[in-house]
């Protein structure tokens, strides 16, 4: 894959999870924001990575509530009081990019990065309202530990739906390779918080959590607390066990402490420094593992995306089976009004031309002749019959007229079933907006289209069966010789038997025979009629055949993807839940070759955190631990 269809395919994957999240926000906030976070890490971490983007740097990202100690957290991890802190709650608008080490510019450059979050290297106010995050390049203290980190400071968070200024936090959780995750005292067990720290554990986010304001005496009780409150709730690893997250107390601090993190507050620095470094000790392998769970959850969305987008796909189904079922009753329609009275006339044009053509030829025409001037009553007779007959009986439907009145029928049933459902859900109200302006226009094309396609070949297949019935005696001398011997052999047989009879004959008798000749002529039409009737039934059924293929089969596909062109919410959404596969799976083939090629891929992957790599702990000043060993880590 090149550069460019690498850019494409994440770009193609970032966007359709964007417009999904998007699109089940109404229905599901909750499947939203891991949407909208499977987006980001699409963009930020998949993109980069696979563009060959390497840690160190390591992406740290402090998070939390409003006031939960962040910006004071980011200090102490940069042992200095660079981070703006303030009382205010929401105060901070915008993330700041902490960064130690200068050698860890330049920035990625993949397209899409933090989704357009503009880098500005001027300082800037912590409440600055723009899409916009802050470099804060700092000068190397002498002892960095931490200098394989950009730290992250975030806006508080508020709504764990990803908008507004909130969305820019989102962007550099989804970028970090560490969440550390800031609670105070008071406000450990807030709901929103609390919701985005399992979203990001269930994306396979390393998290590890700083309560702060701690008062002395209450951190043991509060880490218990925390653990079974907050982290027992996780979502649990395949195995079922529970996310490695590991806790750290910061107890309140004094104002010293607070401006001095990296001498008077360094007793509690430390630990957390620790933590840090624990979980970050092998940058390149803590990024590949970030990066395969970050897939893994990626694999894990998008194949239960159809389900969570289910009830649009079974509106959209149910309005194809609204169309399905307006289909069935327009063909039983057009059969019961005009096909099972439907005559073709055609077909009794050819049982005369039959009975045309079984005159005797030659010499016998002057028989013919003669049989014919003996019919002359019985056709006068049988014509008067006829007409009264076709007077007697209901004028035909016409094809046109029934065909235009099924097809409305289907249509405004279609239109009413609309409407009626338009409370039960957003698919029916987009379909009755656009069904006057849209629809109606584009269906009545359609239909002229289709249905002089029908007519004018039912027209030419009509004309092609009677053809093909004339040509069965034209095109055979001898059948046509046969029938012509055998109608010349029953009509003289007749007379025959008629001589035979009545002999002696005397000159009445002779009234008989006209009478004779025409009950065999009749009788000859009568066989005729049977012959063709059945042709006429076999005609019918491929009409109705026609009507399906051609009309209203064509007619019914076009109605039921209708929802699903272009401009449709359906069509999007059909769209984003064909590239979303696609693309992961094109990314997943990149990824396999990066891994192969560069490194080898880690035995098993963890299904949440715990990295397994040795600690490089600051040996000096090892300080009393604020919580006892055993609840520092999990
Ligand atoms: N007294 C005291 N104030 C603290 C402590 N930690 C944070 N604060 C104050 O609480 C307010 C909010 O802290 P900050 O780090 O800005 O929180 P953020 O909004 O999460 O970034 C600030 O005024 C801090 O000075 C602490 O341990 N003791
Ligand atoms: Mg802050």
């Amino acid at each position: 894959m090149t550069l460019s269809e690498l850019r494409q395919t994440v770009a193609e994957l970032s966007q359709a999870l964007d417009w999904l999240a998007g699109y089940v926000r109404q229905q599901s906030e909750s499947t939203a924001a891991e949407l909208a976070l499977a987006a980001a890490v699409v963009r930020n971490v998949v993109g980069p990575y696979l563009e060959g983007v390497e840690a160190p740097p390591l992406h740290l990202a402090v998070v939390g509530g409003a006031g939960a100690g962040k910006s004071t957290v980011v200090n102490f991890l940069l042992g200095r009081p660079v981070a703006e802190t303030n009382p205010q709650a929401g105060y901070t608008r915008h993330p700041t990019a902490f960064i130690v080490d200068q050698s860890h510019l330049p920035w990625p450059q993949t397209p899409g990065f933090l989704n357009g979050l503009q880098a500005v290297t001027t300082p800037r106010s912590a409440d600055e309202d723009a899409d916009i995050y802050q470099i804060r390049r700092l000068t190397p203290l002498p002892e960095e530990p931490l200098q394989h980190c950009i730290i992250w400071d975030c806006p508080d968070l508020t709504t764990w739906a990803a908008s507004g200024y909130v969305r820019r936090l989102w962007e550099v959780a989804a970028l970090a390779d560490l969440i550390v995750y800031v609670a105070s005292d008071e406000r450990y067990n807030d709901l929103v918080p609390t919701q985005f720290l399992h979203l990001l554990v269930r994306a396979g986010k390393p998290v590890m959590v700083v309560l702060t304001k701690v008062a002395a005496d209450q951190s043991e009780r509060l880490v218990d607390h925390f653990r079974q409150e907050v982290l027992g709730r996780l979502p649990r690893r395949s195995d079922g066990t529970l996310p490695d997250v590991p806790v750290l107390v910061l107890p309140l601090l004094t104002a010293e402490q607070r401006r001095d993190p990296g001498g008077a507050g360094a007793v509690w620095r430390i630990p957390l420094v620790n933590q840090v470094l624990t979980l970050t000790a092998n940058p390149p392998l803590v990024r590949r593992r970030q990066v395969h769970l970050a897939f893994r959850y990626l694999q894990l969305l998008i194949a239960n995306l159809e389900q969570a987008v289910r009830t649009e796909l079974d509106e959209f189904q149910s309005w194809q089976e609204l169309v399905r079922q307006g289909r069935l009753a327009f063909e039983r329609r057009y059969a019961a009004e005009y096909l099972e009275a439907e005559r073709f006339v055609a077909i009794d044009r050819c049982r005369q031309a039959w009975m045309d053509l079984l005159e005797l030829p030659a010499a016998g025409r002057w028989l013919s002749a003669i049989f014919w001037v003996l019919r002359t009553p019985y056709r006068a007779a049988r014509d008067y019959v006829r007409r009264w007959w076709q007077q007697a009986a209901l004028p035909p439907s016409l094809e046109a007229d029934v065909l235009r009145a099924a097809a409305a029928a289907w249509r405004d049933a279609l239109h009413a079933e609309t409407l009626r459902r338009l409370d039960r859900h957003p698919f029916w109200q987009q379909l009755a907006q656009r069904f006057s302006s849209e629809l109606l226009p584009a269906w009545h094309q359609q239909w002229d289209t289709l249905s002089s396609r029908f007519v004018q070949q039912e027209r030419e297949e009509l004309e092609h069966v009677c053809q093909r019935l004339l040509e069965s005696l034209q095109t055979r001398p001898g059948r046509l010789a046969v029938a012509r011997l055998g109608k010349l052999t029953v009509d003289l047989g007749a007379l025959a038997l008629l001589v035979y009879l009545t002999w002696p004959l005397d000159w009445y008798h002779l009234l008989l025979v006209p009478l004779c000749v025409s009950l065999t002529h009749q009788g000859v039409e009568w066989l005729i009629a049977i012959q063709l009737e059945s042709q006429r039934r076999r005609l019918r059924q491929q009409r109705a055949e026609h009507l399906h293929h051609v009309l209203a089969g064509p007619l019914e596909q076009w109605l039921q993807q209708w929802p699903a062109t272009s401009g449709s919410s359906v069509a999007r959404l059909q769209q984003a839940l064909r590239q979303a596969p696609a693309a992961l799976e094109r990314l997943e083939a990149v990824l396999a070759v990066s891994t192969s090629s560069v490194t080898p891929q880690p035995a098993a992957l963890p299904d949440g955190l715990g990295l397994s790599a040795s600690a490089t702990e600051l040996s000096r000043h090892a300080p009393t631990p604020a919580v006892p060993a055993s609840s520092q880590r999990n």
